[in-house]
């Protein structure tokens, strides 16, 4: 065990029991002509963050921790797509639909495909997920399971939906969850302060937040 320093106390890492899980760093929602840019968000908030996702993935794997990615994708039939989630909002491509990239959020798509900087390597685990948490409907609880892990720390986008609900998810499965603060974006500053401050708050009600030099410390 080795403490990191932390919010709103010291994490205590495992080095036995811990996974890196990346969430959806794919160009749908960093690059224009995406799912992103599609419902309305200035995309280059998000895409300012790979330097730091990449500094962080490299930390885990020279320490021979592991790495997990999630991919947001759908089957080409959209068997796994619910109507409730195909049709919210007003985007100007829906998911499914032929996009600059290829079909929107469609598993094997070019759109879909996590960034070269932060794309997984030979025997990473790659999640793909409907949902906007890597749990739902996904093979996620029983891979870590199977890996004996029982600490996640977080990167990835966005902050308040598609990383927070995995790190709820996590949390209430008995996971310690850490976030990475640098390592993470919003299309909103705002709701990624917020987000930080609500899983920290109460004494870590829903985890930690750290500073991804403090981290990068503990584990070189
Ligand atoms: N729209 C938005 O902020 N996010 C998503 O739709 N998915 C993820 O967060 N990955």
């Amino acid at each position: 065990m080795a403490d990191i320093k932390a919010l709103p106390f010291p994490f205590p890492l495992d080095r036995n029991a811990v996974a890196l899980i990346v969430i959806d760093m794919q160009r749908d929602f960093t690059e224009p002509g995406g799912f992103g840019e599609s419902l309305g968000n200035d995309v280059s908030l998000v895409a300012g963050i790979v330097p730091d996702v990449k500094r962080l993935i490299e930390g885990f794997r020279d320490a021979g921790l592991p790495v997990i990615h999630t991919m947001e994708c759908h089957s080409p039939d959209l068997s796994d797509l619910p109507p409730a989630k195909q049709n919210r909002g007003n985007p100007k491509l829906r998911i499914g639909d032929m996009g600059p990239m290829g079909r929107i959020l469609i598993s094997g798509e070019p759109g879909t495909s996590i960034l070269p900087d932060v794309a997984p390597v030979d025997g990473e685990l790659v999640i793909e997920k409907p949902g906007k948490g890597a749990f739902y409907a996904t093979p996620l609880g029983d891979e870590l399971k199977a890996k004996g892990i029982r600490q996640l720390v977080f990167a990835g986008v966005t902050t308040e939906v598609c990383v927070q609900t995995t790190m709820r998810e996590a949390n209430d499965r008995g996971y310690e969850c850490l976030i990475i603060e640098e390592a993470t974006a919003s299309y909103f500053p705002h709701f990624k302060a917020a987000t930080l401050d609500m899983i920290r708050a109460q004494g870590g009600i829903v985890g930690w937040t750290a500073k991804l030099d403090d981290l990068l410390e503990v584990l070189s």
